[in-house]
Order: structure tokens, then C-alpha cells, then sequence
């Protein structure tokens, strides 16, 4: 639950902040095709009722996904490709700050292996 005391120009005491995934880009990915998901905490958010999602470059997929973290507090959400005959490949990570209300932000993925793919995340804090 949020408290806050006061109302204008007085402090405020905030205990949580929602942040809202709004959705995911592909600018470049690994394979002609990716067959991309999520995971946070070891388990995946997205998509929810499939396995994947495939993804081209200058796709854009929405997520709509929700969490609520303590302010200051970091989350990281993973990105990997799904694969058929291997195991499926650790493409790179968000790392999201619910620091201050505000956004919609759009991240950069930091790589987490030697492939070419590149995509980003918008998200919110509120
Ligand atoms: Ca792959
Ligand atoms: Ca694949």
C-alpha cells in the first residue's frame, strides 16, 4: 500500500511503486525469426499463454505486465530465444529502477551472450 502524508508541496512516504511493462522491440534479432519470452525471478511473465513470441526486426510486441517493487529497488527481466533442437539462448537482461515515478522509458538490452540481437523494453513507474 502507498501512504502519503500532507498533500502539495509536502513529503511524501511512498512504500511501493507499480511498474508497468508496456512492450518489447525488436531492433535486430538473433535468428531471421525470434522466438522470444520473459522471465523474472525464474519464472516467465510473457507471454502468458504461449510458449513464445516470435519476433522480426522492427517488431513491437505488447506485454502488458505488471509488478509492484519497493522504491529504490531494482528488478531484472530476462530475455531468451526459444529453440528447438538446443537449449534455448540467454539473449541479455533489463535491468529496471523504480527510482521515481515517471516514463514511459525505453531501455536497451545488455547482451548476455555473442549474438547480434538487439532490443529494447518500455516501461513505467507509477
Ligand atoms: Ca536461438
Ligand atoms: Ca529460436
Amino acid at each position: 500500500m502507498n501512504s502519503f502524508i500532507g498533500s502539495t508541496n509536502t513529503v511524501f512516504i511512498m512504500t511501493d511503486y507499480k511498474i508497468r511493462l508496456h512492450s518489447i522491440l525488436c531492433y535486430l534479432p538473433d535468428e531471421s525469426t525470434d522466438e522470444v519470452y520473459l522471465m523474472f525471478n525464474g519464472k516467465k511473465i510473457w507471454p502468458k499463454n504461449e510458449t513464445y513470441s516470435s519476433m522480426n526486426e522492427g517488431d513491437a510486441a505488447d506485454l502488458k505486465v505488471e509488478t509492484t517493487l519497493a522504491r529504490g529497488a531494482s528488478i531484472k527481466i530476462e530475455l531468451w530465444e526459444y529453440d528447438d533442437l538446443s537449449p534455448d539462448d540467454y539473449l541479455g537482461k533489463f535491468i529496471l529502477e523504480a527510482d521515481k515515478i515517471g516514463g514511459p522509458y525505453t531501455n536497451d538490452m545488455i547482451k548476455e551472450d555473442d549474438g547480434k540481437a538487439k532490443y529494447g523494453l518500455n516501461w513505467e513507474v507509477k
